[in-house]
């Protein structure tokens, strides 16, 4: 069985301005696809078909960097669809709080969030992640993902790459990043947080 490109959870002008139909169109509808379909054909007639996105990518960690890093941009960007909301959500009490003490607040988190994606080098990834019991912003280059690090549970993320915000915001990567902080799936970050594990690819 292959791995599928799993639908947009909203409409494709549901994040408008922050990121437009036509970007949505681009790197839904041809990145994270062809991602998904490199991934594919890495696979099959191999050990890995049938196994999950999840053990595909902790298999190809360090001995297949092709394959690796068409499977992480496959999970990478089904997380980052999630990560964002047609509508404002909010974080449940327990995420709040832990937002509380590890930046002082929401707003405090965003800017953190906008300041350390803004200062990443190049293409890559910026996370809101539980590692040790506590909130941390990580970051990883290129395809890198969080999703089979043991003892890191990726609760939300930002995609960095210059096929993110180039049609809509040019080479202005922090007004992209100004504009998707107010689009940031607070109830999906609250529900990765309560799950405790990392989320899964869907299909
Ligand atoms: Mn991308």
């Amino acid at each position: 069985m292959a791995f599928e490109l799993i639908d947009l959870p909203y409409d494709d002008t549901a994040l408008e301005p922050a990121v437009s139909a036509k970007t949505l169109s681009f790197h839904h509808g041809k990145h994270h696809k062809a991602y998904i379909d490199k991934t594919n054909a890495a696979i099959e007639g191999t050990d890995l078909a049938g196994k999950s996105l999840e053990e595909v990518i902790a298999s190809a960690r360090g001995s297949n960097q092709g394959l690796f890093n068409n499977s992480a941009q496959s999970w990478n960007h089904g997380f980052y669809w999630h990560s964002m909301a047609a509508e404002e959500t909010s974080a449940s009490d327990e995420l709040k709080s832990m937002i509380d003490d590890a930046f002082g607040s929401v707003e405090n988190l965003k800017s953190k969030l906008a300041e350390r994606g803004a200062g990443h080098f190049a293409s890559g990834w910026v996370w809101l992640a539980v590692k040790d019991g506590k909130l941390t912003i990580e970051e990883t280059h290129d395809g890198d993902t969080l999703a089979d690090q043991d003892g890191v549970n990726p609760l939300l993320v930002i995609d960095l790459w210059e096929h993110a915000y180039y049609l809509d915001h040019q080479n202005a990567r922090p007004a992209y990043l100004d504009a998707v902080n107010g689009k940031l799936n607070w109830s999906f970050a609250s529900e990765n947080l309560v799950r405790g594990t990392a989320w899964t690819y869907p299909c």
